[in-house]
């Protein structure tokens, strides 16, 4: 469960609503190296599922599915978030929807599967390095959470 909400819509502070906005800035986008920058480096092991020269897909540490593996960028290059992308992502950007979708049929969840950004506080994002979540191995249900 995210517990780093910050609601930019909330009315009035209350101590739950201090302690959340607290929180979310531990969170936080500071443009500060992240633990996937260790993943990539291999200085901490990950579960590998795919790799090539510009991206890296590896299992959630924390699985909300049956398949559940995280697709990144091996160079961060400014994209903490989706939010921060520009003209020059959208190459890297289309590379990490195709390694989704790689990893999809590497994993045997062609017939169904979901691919989520989170992006900011409000959207739960807890790590700054842009990342596509691809779930799947159960019936995924709508509306998400
Ligand atoms: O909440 P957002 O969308 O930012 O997703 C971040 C994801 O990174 C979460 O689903 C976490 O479970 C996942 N995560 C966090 C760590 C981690 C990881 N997945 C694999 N290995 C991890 N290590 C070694 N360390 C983490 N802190």
């Amino acid at each position: 469960q995210c517990r780093t909400r910050r609601l930019p819509f909330s009315t009035g502070a209350t101590n739950n609503e201090e302690a959340a906005a607290k929180a979310a800035a531990i969170n936080a986008d500071s443009g500060a190296p992240t633990i996937f920058d260790k993943i990539i480096n291999k200085e901490i092991p990950s579960n590998i599922v795919y790799e090539d020269e510009k991206v890296l897909a590896f299992r959630d540490i924390n699985p909300q599915a049956p398949v559940h593996v995280l697709v990144i960028p091996k160079v961060r290059d400014g994209l903490t978030q989706l939010g921060k992308a520009d003209a020059r992502h959208g190459e890297i950007l289309g590379q990490l929807l195709y390694a989704a979708k790689i990893v999809a049929e590497k994993e045997g969840i062609l017939d169904g599967f979901r691919v989520v950004i989170n992006n900011g506080p409000s959207a739960c994002q807890s790590v700054y390095h842009l990342h596509l979540h691809v779930l799947g191995g159960r019936q995924m249900n709508w509306p998400p959470g």
